[in-house]
């Protein structure tokens, strides 16, 4: 089944239960910037992410300098922001509290 790009209405409910991410409305993407104590956490909480996003084959464009960690989703097959990454977002949140 294709994957559906949200709906204007549910964008808007999924940001309100996301208040830590950014609306990026050129890439109709979320994003979220992560800042640990150096680059050993910042490298080991990409490296949980990235088991996670092989699990869900669905995978963040992100980049890493030194304690910093900048995360983008989106959903490539759908060209734009879905409920894949509604959830991965989540799934993210959840491991850096
Ligand atoms: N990640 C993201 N962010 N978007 C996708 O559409 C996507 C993905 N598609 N990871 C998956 C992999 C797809 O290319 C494979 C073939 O299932």
């Amino acid at each position: 089944m294709a994957i559906e790009r949200l709906s204007d209405e549910a964008r808007a409910a999924a940001l309100n239960e996301l208040p830590d991410w950014t609306y990026d409305a050129e890439r109709d993407a979320i994003t979220r910037r992560y800042t640990f104590a150096d680059f050993s956490a910042a490298f080991g909480f990409m490296a949980r992410v990235a088991l996670l996003a092989e699990k869900a084959d669905h995978h963040p464009e992100w980049s890493n300098v030194w304690n910093r960690v900048d995360v983008l989703l989106t959903t490539h097959d759908a060209g734009g922001l879905s409920e894949r990454d509604v959830k991965m977002a989540r799934a993210i949140d959840s491991l850096s509290s």
